[in-house]
């Protein structure tokens, strides 16, 4: 599967040079954006940066819906540092995408018209309070479990982007679970909302990891460039080990009948998402998609005066460098 894939992603590149580069990769030195770089490369970069900035601007949307609503000041406060955050980090993964030869409304505009994809989780809608817990807890759990390996990707901009990324994450995720411990700890009612935001988000959870590795397209490709340091399912499964000891802490129940310990793996055996839902949703038809682009396409163009305007200064300021020449 590696050599077809190496055919496919690199027919115009020159053998010798892919055996350099590959050379380099293999001995963990990082590839800068002025090195030589085979396009496969260079294409599949683009891919899952751009679908990871494009991720956590849309993913904005399901928390920043809650801001008006948090319960208390102190609630309020740290979901709009954590929604902040997200946009600080497309902002930096969009800077590292465009090293990579693409500009920032490039990848926008193929987001827009549905060439570019984002998170299948941010299609799913948040209803209450507890979900905004469950989001933090389980969908930025699941974020930090694919993004810490990320921080050795082998593309120089990216890896930078992702140590500082992480760091934040891992705040993200704390006070996700601080949330929903107190949702968990309060009145039956609270604790039932508790549950039934784990029920709702577990399984979309598992599918941000993506499809099952004998359906990954991208992975074994993307691993020998190091631009993946794990397959899928490795990361799903590490996922699990670590969150089902965190919902037994809570008194909360994993919604899986199969999920069980398994000694001889030593890891929990559990049941696979449905991956038809998964693929629907990632095809538009998920029960937020048409919202969340909607939205994105009216920021897109309520911002087009400011784009506008920053762009007739900068010609501006160049005409009059040019003149002063
Ligand atoms: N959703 O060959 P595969 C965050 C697509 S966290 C939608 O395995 P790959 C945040 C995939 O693009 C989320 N599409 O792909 C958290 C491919 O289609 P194309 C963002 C998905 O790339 C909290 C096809 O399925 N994190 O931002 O090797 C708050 C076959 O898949 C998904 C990242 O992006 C999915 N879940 O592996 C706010 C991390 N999964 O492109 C924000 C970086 C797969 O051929 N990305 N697909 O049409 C990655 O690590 C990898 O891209 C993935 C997928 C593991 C996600």
């Amino acid at each position: 599967m590696y050599a077809q894939m190496v055919k496919s992603e690199a027919t115009n590149d020159d053998p010798e040079k892919l055996a350099e580069f590959q050379a380099k990769i293999d001995a963990g030195i990082k590839i800068e954006p002025k090195d030589w770089m085979p396009q496969g490369y260079r294409k599949t970069l683009i891919r899952q940066i751009g679908q990871h900035a494009h991720s956590e601007i849309v993913g904005q949307l399901p928390e920043g819906n809650w801001i008006t609503r948090a319960p208390t000041l102190e609630r309020k406060a740290i979901l709009l540092a954590k929604v902040q955050d997200e946009a600080g980090h497309g902002l930096y993964l969009y800077c590292a995408a465009e090293t990579l030869g693409v500009s920032r409304d490039e990848l926008t505009e193929m987001l827009l018209d549905g060439r570019m994809k984002y998170s299948s989780i941010f299609n799913y809608p948040t209803l209450n309070w507890a979900d905004i817990g469950a989001v933090g807890w389980l969908v930025d759990g699941a974020a930090i479990m694919n993004q810490v390996p990320l921080q050795r990707t082998s593309y120089g901009p990216y890896s930078r982007a992702m140590i500082r990324i992480c760091k934040e994450e891992s705040f993200h995720q704390r006070q996700g679970y601080d949330a929903i411990r107190k949702m968990a700890e309060g009145t039956p009612a609270q604790k039932k909302m508790a549950q039934d935001a784990l029920n709702r988000f577990w399984f979309p959870s598992l599918m941000m990891f993506g499809p099952s590795d004998k359906d990954s397209v991208h992975s074994t490709q993307s691993m020998a460039w190091k631009i993946k340091m794990n397959t899928n399912d490795e990361l799903r499964q590490k996922f699990v080990d670590q969150t089902v000891p965190q919902a037994e802490f809570l008194g909360l129940t994993v919604p899986d009948p199969d999920l069980k310990w398994n000694e001889e793996r030593g890891h929990y055996d559990f049941s696979e998402p449905d991956w038809s839902e998964f693929f629907d949703v990632i095809k538009g038809n998920g029960p937020c998609n048409v919202d969340r682009m909607a939205a994105r396409n009216k920021a897109w163009d309520d911002g087009k005066w400011v784009r506008d305007g920053l762009l007739a200064h900068a010609l501006k300021k160049r005409d009059a460098k040019v003149a002063a020449e």
